[in-house]
């Protein structure tokens, strides 16, 4: 797909604030710092559109990137943060099934793993939450840059392995940084939008 338009529109903390246009949307869920934001910004050819940082754990928010009017991305905020309260991870917990729970114009999930290491409890947990509320969930594998071309194959078996991904649900190599994984990810979201 050809982006020529991609803004943010708002970064909701309630279900009354979602966009109410009626297009479809693509999330993307996943740990904290694992490359969701670099993720979108890479896919519309933006260096800094969805807000990246080495500092995980900051937004708190469902942010909505509008694409060529056409669909959202929805950036949802991190988890396995370690310093977060009770209290802020209730808060979260609330947010994410209001959103997963009641979307109807959620199309897809992309649940963002690190290729590099082994999916951790709270991505397990995620990839079966996605599930339970039978979203389609797309497994991207990211920081494939990393990971010397030998080995790659062997981490992606893991990845699929660990979350017991099933049968149709597909698991997609990527890079933010070099760009692998790219064509094939419209690819896919074609499909769903
Ligand atoms: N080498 C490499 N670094 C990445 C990749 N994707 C993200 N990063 C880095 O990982 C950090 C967190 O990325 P970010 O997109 O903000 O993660 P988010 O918290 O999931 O939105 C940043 O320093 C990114 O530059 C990738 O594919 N390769
Ligand atoms: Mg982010």
């Amino acid at each position: 797909m050809k982006v020529t338009n991609a803004e943010i529109v708002i970064s909701a903390v309630s279900k009354k604030q979602y966009p109410n246009d009626q297009l479809p949307e693509i999330a993307l869920a996943g740990r904290s710092n694992v490359g969701k934001s670099s993720f979108i910004n890479k896919l519309i050819n933006r260096k800094s559109l969805a807000r990246t940082s080495s500092k995980p754990g900051k937004t708190q928010t469902l942010n909505f990137y509008r694409i060529n009017d056409a669909f959202y991305f929805v950036d949802v905020p991190g988890y396995g943060y370690a310093k977060v309260s009770k209290t802020e991870r209730e808060k979260w917990g609330k947010m994410m099934e209001e959103y997963f729970q009641t979307r109807e114009n959620l199309k897809a999930v992309l649940l963002v793993t690190d290729i590099r290491h082994e999916p951790t409890r709270d991505d397990i947990q995620m990839y079966d939450f996605l599930k339970h509320f039978e979203h389609p969930v797309i497994v991207v594998a990211t920081k494939l840059d990393k990971i010397p071309k030998g080995k790659r194959a062997s981490h992606l078996k893991r990845t699929i392995n660990t979350l017991q991904v099933e049968k149709g649900d597909l698991v997609l190599p990527f890079s933010a940084e070099t760009g692998e994984g790219k064509d094939e990810a419209w690819g896919i979201l074609k499909k769903y939008l």
